[in-house]
């Protein structure tokens, strides 16, 4: 028996001792989810990664469970928070691409979501970082109330990025408010046109301390170009190099003003997407540069969520989960050198493609679990998972029956997610440029248009006219097509593809 292993077997024998001598409670241990921007199936060291070293995330693997076929809905930010939040496949709905940071809010508030499932179970909920869900009814005013947001969709408390780092506004909202704006000096966004007399990332090359690979020429703030256009709001501007100080210290406030009470704590970490920026604490840290640098930052960020709980005696009482919102990209828009530093590092580990992919590296991603004395330690499972059934289970979990029309394509998968059942869900898919579903190690990819390798980051998309067939057992790396010499597999998997996309709901 391991060391960690010993220690969870006492573990678990003293809360048994404890369990005969007090009646049982229902099980409301808190809940922190961490979930990252971008990171790969490889980018760990507890997923394989040697070229940086991630020793925070790896004990949460190392106290828990590892997921190795676990899945985000797609291969994009916007559609799999979706997912994510409602327990439902974002492709059912329009508009649900990645948005641009003035689209009104994707969730309306009458439907039932994550957070809203664990308030009603009586939980304190908080939401810091990364939103890109869309806030405002579709004409956002930045300098009022916004509404609707995360505090109107299940969160008490919110403090987000309204869309991505690299897309304006360039400020953090809390609780619908923009954090430190000068009400003399009002925020206006614009992704159409510039505002006159306000910088250009274009039309300034020599401003710029990160230029640049594709787009991202509009708004020159901080000295790096973004996607869309800004004027005022100088004081409530964020610093790029502390945007992961600024959230894990509200995460962490988070998690110390709730010590007394059940908490469920969504923490959405800019990192490791563009633009690249990490605290000059973490810049050398790998040899990889800024991505490898990203890496570190995040695992530092994950620290101080481990060390908030320890120092709160919130450890045993708390089902602690990390995962990823889409696989890996190298140069996704800027000269960061990712790519020229990669070295040997294998961004997506053995598996074919990364974000906005068909292929596994699309949305394979790390998923660990912690819960002592529920979970077990330094165990690993390859039970198939989606992000979209983390509402079912929680709900479960919490002792909630989901009202009918809920979170339509979320399975409870409570037992595989504890790593309680090896079974997991009976079909995985994932969306990308087309849609592909897996069952029982075989893949389909549906016939898709577009390009083959995107031309921007160079990603091979699995885009292809001709069904696609994969025996991910044998074939992890998506290599050989067998679609032409199984087409029963094709047919099966394609018409159950068919079904659950006509039913507006898979939910058993
Ligand atoms: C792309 C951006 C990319 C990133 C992505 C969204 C360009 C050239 N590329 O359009 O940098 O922002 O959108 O990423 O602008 S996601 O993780 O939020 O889905
Ligand atoms: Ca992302």
């Amino acid at each position: 028996m391991s060391t960690l292993s010993r220690r969870g077997f006492l573990q678990s024998a003293a809360a048994a001792v404890a369990a005969q001598a007090q009646p049982r409670k229902p099980e409301k241990p808190n809940i922190v989810l961490i979930y990252a921007d971008d990171v790969g199936y490889g980018d760990l060291s507890c997923y394989g990664a040697t070229s940086v070293k991630t020793p925070n995330l790896d004990k949460i693997a190392g106290g828990g469970l590892r997921l190795t076929d676990a899945h985000c809905t797609s291969a994009t930010c916007t559609p799999s928070r979706y997912s994510l939040m409602t327990g439902e496949y974002a492709w059912r709905r329009k508009g649900t691409g990645v948005l641009p940071g003035d689209a009104a809010a994707l969730i309306t508030p009458d439907r039932t979501t994550l957070p809203s499932v664990l308030k009603k179970a009586g939980y304190a909920t908080g939401c810091v970082g990364k939103w890109h869900l869309g806030l405002g009814d579709g004409n956002v005013d930045w300098n009022q109330q916004i509404r609707p947001g995360p505090n109107d969709l299940g969160f008490d408390y919110s403090f987000i990025i309204p869309a991505t780092g690299d897309r304006v506004p360039c400020v953090f909202v809390e609780n619908g408010r923009v954090f430190n704006l000068d009400p003399a000096d009002p925020i206006t966004t614009s992704y159409k046109e510039p505002f006159p007399g306000e910088p250009v990332a274009r039309e300034h090359p020599e401003l710029l301390k990160m230029r640049a690979s594709h787009g991202h020429d509009q708004a020159l703030i901080n000295g790096v170009g973004r996607i869309g256009y800004m004027k005022g709001g100088k004081s409530a501007l964020w610093v790029d190099e502390d945007i992961a100080f600024t959230l894990t210290g509200k995460a962490t406030r988070f998690i110390d003003g709730h010590r007394t009470e059940p908490f469920f704590l969504y923490f959405a970490t800019h990192d490791i997407h563009v633009p690249r920026l990490p605290n000059s604490r973490f810049v050398g840290k790998t040899k990889m540069g800024p991505r490898g640098d990203a890496i570190a930052e995040l695992d530092w960020s994950v620290g101080e969520i481990i060390n908030a709980l320890e120092r709160n005696g919130l450890t045993r009482n708390t089902l602690l989960m990390f995962s990823s919102d889409n696989g890996p990209v190298v140069d996704d828009g800027y000269q960061d050198q990712a790519a020229e530093k990669l070295g040997t590092h294998k961004p997506a580990g053995q598996y074919r493609g990364g974000k906005y992919s068909s292929f596994d590296g699309g949305t394979r991603v790390p998923w660990m679990v912690r819960w002592p004395g529920h979970v077990e330690v330094d165990s690993t499972s390859d039970a198939p998972l989606s992000q979209v059934d983390l509402l079912a289970s929680l709900a479960a979990l919490t002792g909630q029956t989901l009202p009918g029309e809920a979170a339509p394509d979320s399975f409870n998968q409570l037992t595989a997610l504890l790593g309680q059942s090896k079974t997991g869900r009976p079909y995985v898919i994932e969306h990308a440029g087309t849609l592909a579903i897996t069952q029982q190690g075989w893949k389909y990819i549906a016939p898709g248009k577009g390009q083959k390798v995107d031309r921007f980051t160079n990603t091979e998309l699995g885009n292809d006219p001709d069904p696609q067939l994969y025996n991910l057992r044998e074939d992890p790396g998506e290599k050989n097509n067998l679609a032409a010499k199984e087409p029963e597999r094709v047919r099966a998997l394609a018409a159950l593809l068919d079904r659950v996309k006509a039913e507006a709901r898979s939910r058993p």
